[in-house]
């Protein structure tokens, strides 16, 4: 296997330097063969800059196989130049612009990584983000090296009758006297080499046309496996939503004449936004009523709008380097999520954004695997595909709409975007634009992308009748995170309401001459006072609504208070938040009751609220359904923050959910009933929300165990007819321990056998049961024949789910679920380390459980720290999560 030199090598921000030679352009010419692919690339090189010293011209590679050198059509003799897999240096290179002709062959079949060109089944494809461009040919493989592309491909007209590259396609035609063909895209925007694409196979495609604002037609094409053509529409109609709504919230056109998205089977990720060319992981472009789940459907959405909102925000306006991730990371998840609020409800996407950012991203920032929104040293860039570029630096964004107010937030992009459309640039630069637009200082805020950690705040608000005054004291701090010790104080917008007795807002006015702008109060300093003036009746405190920074808050809030916020907060964020806070004390309060063997404590003001919010028939059935899910495992787990016992929280989670189920059961069963639908299944939110509560009733049903509970759900999962509710009926059984359970995951099997998405959802049930059983029957699962350690969703789907979403059995006291992932990570990264280095990282909170477990997961760890020839991308991840401090 071809191993990477560079062990070891890390890269930093601070040295960075601007390249030494540019590529004008790029005319790739690629042979496509099964095993022997041969790339000839002549690229035009000119010196950047002023010719001060000479400059050697190094290209970087990776497992490259060189066949020819030409410099300005001429042989280059080999003294000239060094090649090895990873290298090709001209030591004295002509310091004026040249053509270079290289030759190199790859093999497609032989690339298990996933990374460069690759066969997903038959078909051809690529994968150049971050750098597997050198994978493909010698290049100067960094994002600020912007070039114009154009690609000839050529192959066997029977195995890959269709030949895609980025750009518009033209010319193509047979080759004379064989049985090959040839395709040639142009695509005249300079970009960086990860932006590449092409792709050559057996493929259908579903066509569409998009009129752009500028009356400009778009040809729209989804090319997928034969057969599954009649599952593309729903990706297709999220694609001509997402570029109109692009074009409407931020004045962005298309650009190109075709937009082209082919759906693969084998993929790392999500999903690519090449220009022109995103390559999808088929999980998320392809969905029907009876393959896909509302969920399914709903990710589907986001992330075709996702790549198609990177061609202006990662692609027109690219990276300068990958220091600078969060550019076009954390600006499209936020756009992302803005178009998500506005095609369904924004308060059920904030609060659905909102849990995702804290199960995923305060764990990471809580652990060994912190690091700033924009880090400033990597091993393996690959590694930093996380939660903290990209949701917590979608969050970043977002605080300059509150900072700001929303006209200065849509004036600052609008200046990004003009004045910085086709270059390669920098988070200073994205954040000058705002600081131009509106004359805010904006020093404090670029802390957002340096300092890692979730700040704290404390928040102490006090009435005082007689002065009519409201007075809230605020306090922050930034815990220590790798590499820094000490913080300083952040600005943190609070968007805040006092709400009345009524429940109706009190007019917002602060003494001693301080002003409060869009409802927001603007924290900069370790502590600070803020006195709200002419304050008729005691207020009840709602701060940070709509999670308008992203911190951990602590306000001196009774349960009383709680509860009439869950009843009557104006931010239906801070209603959610409500409820949340109440259930997480009492479940850090089971949690320890449970380990210490004692009963646990019943919050009849809990269930109470809970009941009031399902009876109130002004709420969304989305939103009433996540007010009914409880904090997860990991949420809890966060919040004790030392000496877990992953038992002893399950324990408590299952026990509020019986309780919850037995105190309102006849509620929940009236809703589970009137909410049932007789008609055809139809994606959109709001009979997906009818959904989600109807199983949400179902699932805190059958969490008492109770018989008709079962047979309701056993029910349901016969009789369904759509996969939404049979999921949703497996899942709930699938959390019981009774026969039935058994038997429907049997029935799906044999229903399903043939459709590898749907067996994924099959596989991660059974890794996801609570018991001492599953370990051993996810181990006999990597031996069924539907599973394969080859394909990353797989993967995913049985072990990663193991590890990340069973956390009662992954974190089992004999230390086996350690020992499981830390035997899979070894055996899979020689073949993937990307995915190898992924699940490894299931590993990262072990600091934070109880002596017996952390001394285990330290153990497992220590175990593949010490393995021979690992990839830079475990290495790192092991080395990082061992780290001191
Ligand atoms: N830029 C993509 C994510 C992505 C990153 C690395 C990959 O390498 C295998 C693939 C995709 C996105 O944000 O969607
Ligand atoms: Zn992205």
């Amino acid at each position: 296997m071809d191993m990477r030199t560079e062990q070891g090598r890390p890269v930093r921000l601070e040295d960075y330097r601007p390249p030494d030679w540019l590529v004008e352009s790029v005319e790739l010419d690629v042979s496509l063969d099964p095993t022997a692919t041969r790339v000839r690339a002549a690229l035009t090189l000119r010196p950047n800059g002023n010719g001060a010293a000479p400059a050697p011209l190094m290209l970087d590679g990776e497992a490259l196989t060189l066949r020819a050198l030409k410099l300005d059509g001429a042989a280059l003799p080999p003294e000239q130049f060094v090649a090895t897999p990873d290298q090709l240096t001209i030591a004295q290179p002509p310091q004026r612009r040249f053509r270079l002709e290289i030759e190199t062959v790859v093999d497609p079949s032989a690339n298990t990584q996933l990374l460069g060109l690759y066969r997903s089944g038959a078909i051809y494809c690529t994968q150049c983000e971050a750098e597997g461009f050198r994978r493909i040919t010698y290049f100067p493989d960094r994002p600020d090296v912007m070039a114009v592309y154009t690609t000839r491909i050529e192959a066997e007209k029977a195995d890959a009758p269709v030949l895609l590259a980025n750009g518009n396609l033209v010319a193509s035609g047979d080759v004379p006297g064989t049985m090959r063909h040839f395709a040639v895209w142009h695509d005249p925007f300079p970009k960086p080499s990860y932006l590449f694409a092409l792709v050559g196979g057996k493929l259908a495609c579903v066509e569409d046309r998009f009129r752009t604002m500028s009356g400009r037609e778009v040809t729209l094409r989804i090319y997928v496996e034969p057969g599954k053509e009649p599952r593309c529409a729903y990706a297709m109609d999220s694609l001509k939503r997402a570029m109109r709504w692009d074009e409407t919230a931020f004045g962005r056109e298309y650009d190109l004449d075709i937009f082209m998205i082919v759906a693969v089977s084998d993929f790392n990720m999500g999903a690519m936004e090449n220009k022109g060319l995103n390559v999808f992981n088929d999980k998320y472009v392809l969905a029907s009523p009876e393959t896909a789940t509302d969920t399914d459907f709903e990710r589907i959405e986001a992330i075709i709008a996702h790549e198609y909102f990177h061609n202006w925000t990662g692609n027109r306006i690219t990276c300068r380097d990958w220091f600078q991730l969060c550019l076009k990371e954390g600006l499209t998840v936020f756009r992302d999520q803005e178009f998500s609020a506005d095609q369904r409800s924004r308060a059920v996407e904030r609060i659905s954004d909102v849990r995702g950012l804290r199960s995923h991203q305060f764990i990471e920032d809580a652990g060994p695997l912190a690091h700033p929104v924009r880090p400033t040293v990597y091993r393996e860039i690959n590694n930093f595909y996380t939660a903290t570029v990209y949701e917590k630096g979608a969050e970043v964004v977002r605080m300059l709409t509150h900072l700001l107010g929303p006209e200065n937030f849509l004036k600052g992009m609008n200046l990004y975007f003009a004045r910085h459309d086709g270059d390669a640039a920098t988070i200073e630069q994205f954040v000058q634009c705002f600081a131009d637009v509106s004359g805010a200082d904006l020093t404090q805020f670029m802390l957002w992308y340096s300092q890692a950690g979730t700040p704290e705040v404390v928040a102490t608000g006090r009435y005082d009748a007689r002065a009519k005054t409201y007075r809230l004291d605020l306090a922050q701090s930034v815990p220590a995170t790798p590499g820094q010790p000490s913080k300083e104080p952040m600005v943190v917008p609070l968007a805040v309401g006092l709400v009345g007795r009524d429940g109706r807002d009190l007019p917002l006015k602060l003494g001693a001459g301080r002003a409060i702008e869009h409802g927001v109060l603007i924290l900069t300093e370790p502590a600070d006072t803020f006195v709200f003036a002419d304050v008729g009746e005691p207020p009840v405190l709602s701060l940070n609504r709509g999670f308008s920074a992203p911190i951990k808050l602590g306000a001196n809030l009774c349960a009383d208070d709680l509860r009439f916020l869950a009843a009557h907060d104006a931010d239906p964020f801070n209603r959610w938040q409500a409820l949340q806070t109440l259930a997480t004390r009492l479940l850090v309060d089971n949690t320890a009751a449970m380990r210490a063997n004692g009963a646990a404590r019943q919050d009849p003001g809990l269930l109470a609220a809970l009941g009031a919010v399902l009876a109130d028939g002004t709420l969304e059935p989305a939103f009433v359904a996540l007010a009914l899910t409880l904090p997860g495992e990991a949420d809890i787990a966060r919040e004790i923050a030392r000496d877990v016992d992953p038992d002893a929280v399950f324990a408590a989670r299952r026990g509020l959910q019986a309780a919850v189920g037995e105190h309102l059961a006849e509620p929940l069963l009236d809703h589970y009933r009137r909410l049932s639908e007789s008609g055809p299944y139809e994606p959109d939110a709001v009979s997906a929300g009818r959904r989600t509560l109807r199983n949400t009733c179902l699932d805190l049903l059958a969490a008492t165990q109770r018989a008709d509970a079962i047979l309701l759900a056993a029910r349901q999962y016969q009789a369904a007819n759509n996969m939404t509710d049979r999921m949703a009926a497996l899942s709930t059984l699938s959390l019981c321990d009774v026969p039935e359970r058994a038997a429907a995951l049997d029935d799906f099997y044999a229903r399903y056998a043939d459709d590898a998405l749907i067996v994924d959802k099959w596989l991660t049930l059974q890794a996801t049961i609570p018991e001492p059983a599953t370990l051993d029957r996810v181990k006999a699962l990597t031996k069924h024949p539907a599973f394969s350690f080859a394909n990353p969703n797989r993967v995913r789907a049985l072990i990663h789910a193991f590890a990340l979403a069973n956390q009662k059995e992954f974190n089992r006291a004999d230390g086996a679920g350690y020992d499981f992932i830390v035997d899979t990570v070894l055996a899979l990264d020689p073949k993937n380390p990307q995915v190898a280095a992924r699940l490894l990282s299931a590993l990262k909170s072990w600091r934070v459980l109880e002596p017996g477990r952390r001394a285990r997961a330290e153990a497992a760890l220590r175990r593949v720290a010490a393995a021979p020839s690992l990839s830079p991308d475990v290495s790192d991840i092991a080395q990082r999560a061992l780290a001191k401090d």
